[in-house]
């Protein structure tokens, strides 16, 4: 039995034929949605590595053999009152049945079911006729691993403070690393000069690096060692490069196995799995500008800046919003607080 590997469609769910009314399509949305069960993470025979329309490629967590698998629709719907855009996203821990059949230089697989989940993060996306869906960017993560760079390009504190606080509440620890330091003044030590003295005196853990240097890789690649760590931060910071200096050559086979499904272009556009030394599950990022702020509750935000409460105007009530004489508006984060604050009460996210 071979799978149907179908077209291009960005939506999975968009192969149902338009011989099938929107209703009766709705319909059967609705039950196979009542029908998925994750499975046990203990039952994970492979964890996902990059996700195309209609199919995934994963790697076997017995000998890192990689399948190309279609998706056994009962197998993969989830429950939920948002759609996620995919079956499964990257990071998954999925049960795949192998088919014994090759695809463009690959075996192929069908994924049967998909695991619970330890954690996600997303990105909120328009779905069909003005619905919301939630894009995955990565699931079951120990650690995000925010990408920054002092300049080229300029650093960029909004988008920090908003990954912190994204992986904070998602309760996945995080590592801000410092990439291209060679570009850094070789007289003053940078580490402790602005932006990053900042986010060392919060108690955020800081890793200072240069890709094309050198400088820290190994103790990166130490740090990192065994963990599944998400790489993202700005486009053009170094998130690919870092990644290709921690493996070595290995990051060479993202591209060609992509371009053998006729699917280069995603390497660019979505996260995929790269590997990494003694079972680590390194994934790269395109440069996302946001994570899902959604599941936060506004009135809680706060929790996330915690230098906002020691300014010493919570005693007396103050939300840190404006009002006068609030010495949380002195601090450095202030201005990225408030702007959260006030997308959140928006719905932007
Ligand atoms: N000077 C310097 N340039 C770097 C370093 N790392 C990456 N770059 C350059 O920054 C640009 C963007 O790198 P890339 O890895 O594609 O960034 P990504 O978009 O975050 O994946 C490329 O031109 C790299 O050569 C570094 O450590 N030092
Ligand atoms: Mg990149
Ligand atoms: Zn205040």
């Amino acid at each position: 039995m071979c799978p149907k590997f179908k077209g291009d469609s960005e939506d999975w769910l968009d192969d149902e034929g338009d011989s099938v009314s929107a209703k009766a399509r709705a319909a059967a949305r609705k039950s196979s949605h009542a029908r998925a069960t994750p499975l046990a993470p203990e039952k994970a025979n492979a964890v996902v590595a990059e996700v195309y329309p209609n199919q995934c490629r994963v790697k076997l967590l017995a000998d890192d053999r990689e399948l190309l698998c279609a998706f056994r629709r009962a197998g993969v719907l989830q429950k939920g009152e948002i759609r996620e855009r995919s079956p499964v996203a990257v990071g998954d821990l999925v049960f795949v049945k192998e088919l014994g059949t090759r695809h463009a230089e690959m075996d192929q697989g069908l994924v049967e079911g998909v695991c619970a989940r330890s954690n996600r993060l997303y990105r909120p996306a328009p779905g069909r006729e003005g619905t919301q869906i939630h894009h995955v960017i990565a699931a079951n993560m120990d650690l995000v691993v925010i990408v920054a760079s002092e300049r080229d390009p300029d650093f960029s504190p909004g988008l920090v403070d908003r990954f912190l606080v994204a992986a904070q509440a998602a309760r996945i620890d995080t590592l801000i690393c410092a990439t291209k330091c060679d570009l850094w003044s070789v007289d003053s030590p940078q580490r402790l000069a602005p932006p990053w003295k900042l986010y060392l005196e919060l108690g955020f853990e800081i890793a200072e690096v240069s890709a094309k240097r050198g400088d820290g890789v190994a103790a990166l690649r130490e740090r990192l060692k065994g963990k599944k760590a998400l790489f993202c931060g700005h486009s053009g910071v170094g998130k690919t490069s870092l990644l290709r200096a921690l493996l070595g050559t290995e990051l060479g086979r993202v591209g060609e196995v992509s371009q053998a499904t006729g699917k280069g272009r995603h390497t660019t556009t979505a996260t995929v799995l790269v590997g990494g030394p003694d079972g680590s599950q390194w994934m790269d990022s395109p440069g996302i500008r946001e994570f899902g702020l959604a599941d936060i509750d506004a009135e809680k935000l706060a929790e996330f800046f915690p230098e906002l409460g020691r300014a010493g105007c919570a005693k007396t009530g103050c939300h840190h919003e404006g009002e006068e004489g609030c010495a949380a508006a002195a601090t450095p984060r202030y201005s990225s607080f408030r702007r959260i604050l006030q997308s959140l009460r928006s719905g932007e996210n």
